[in-house]
Order: structure tokens, then sequence, then C-alpha cells
């Protein structure tokens, strides 16, 4: 399950990992082969956020997406830290102009994310290998 901001990189990212249609707006929750997308306004709106939860009981991992090229996050700090499921971080368009993987690593650690960070590009691929082995990995431990 994916969670991160408006236009963060979450779509993007699904489907350079798994394939797809074409990137649209994420208007619901969606269920998308392995991924659950989600909106970003859920992530940013705080009234909307329990959407999140409830269906965050689906998830096997949560993957917390942070835009390389923003300095902040609508998260509150250690916000993470309630979830019982792994959770990862995920630094996205590393290959933009100001992205900044330093200042994203860092949001990501104040809001809670305190395993593993990926950093990546859905453009360039750089970056997506590494993420889909340790999804791989965990994925042998879960019980489908
Ligand atoms: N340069 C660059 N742009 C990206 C990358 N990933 C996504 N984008 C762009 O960022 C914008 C938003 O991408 P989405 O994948 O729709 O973001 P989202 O998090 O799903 O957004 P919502 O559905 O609104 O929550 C699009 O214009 C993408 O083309 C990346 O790795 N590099
Ligand atoms: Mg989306």
């Amino acid at each position: 399950m994916l969670w991160g901001g408006i236009g963060s990189g979450k779509t993007s990212l699904i489907r350079a990992l798994q394939g797809g249609p074409p990137v649209r707006k994420t208007q619901m929750i969606e269920y998308d082969g392995a991924a659950i997308d989600t909106p970003g306004e859920y992530s940013e709106m705080g009234r909307l956020t329990r959407h999140l939860l409830s269906t965050s009981n689906d998830a096997q991992l949560i993957l917390v997406v942070q835009d390389s090229t923003r300095d902040n996050s609508n998260f509150p700090p250690n916000y993470f830290l309630m979830f019982h499921q792994p959770v990862v971080g995920v630094v996205t368009k590393i290959d933009a102009p100001g992205a900044n993987i330093a200042r994203a690593k860092a949001v990501l650690r104040r809001i809670g994310v305190t395993g593993e960070i990926f950093c990546v590009s859905s453009v360039t691929g750089e970056g997506l290998s590494e993420l889909r082995q340790a999804i791989e990995e965990r994925r042998l431990t879960w019980q489908e």
C-alpha cells in the first residue's frame, strides 16, 4: 500500500514496477495488482486519512512515498510508527531538477519511517530493481 502526497509519484511508481495503463490522477483507493494505490489528497488532508487507515488492514507492506523535489510532508512526526506492518520509505523523482535526496530522507525519518529507504526514478528506472527486490524478499514472509 502506497501512502504519499498529491503528485508524489505513487501511481507512476506502480506502473514502473508492474506495468498497466497510462498514469492519471488517482481519484479513489484502487487495488491494482499487488499494489493498493491511494489519492494524495487522503495523505494530505487530516480528515481523509481515516480512509487510508481502514484500508491499511489489507496491506502487508506500507510504502511511504516522498517526492524528492518537495521539502515537506503533511504527516506529523513519528506518524508511521503506528503500523504493525513493515514500513519502507521511497524517495521519488530523483532524476528531476531540484531533487534533494538527503532532504527527502530526513523528512521520511521525521515522520517515523525507521526502515529502509529506496531512492528511485520512475522515469529513468534508477533504483527500481533494488526496490523490487526488497518487496519480493518481504513477500516471501507474507501469508497470502
Ligand atoms: N521527473 C519525474 N517525474 C515523475 C516521476 N514520477 C512521477 N513523476 C511525475 O509526477 C507527476 C505525478 O505523478 P503521479 O504518479 O500521478 O503521482 P501520484 O502520487 O500518483 O499523484 P495522486 O494520484 O494525485 O496522489 C506526473 O506528472 C508524473 O509524470 C519521476 O520519477 N521523475
Ligand atoms: Mg496517483
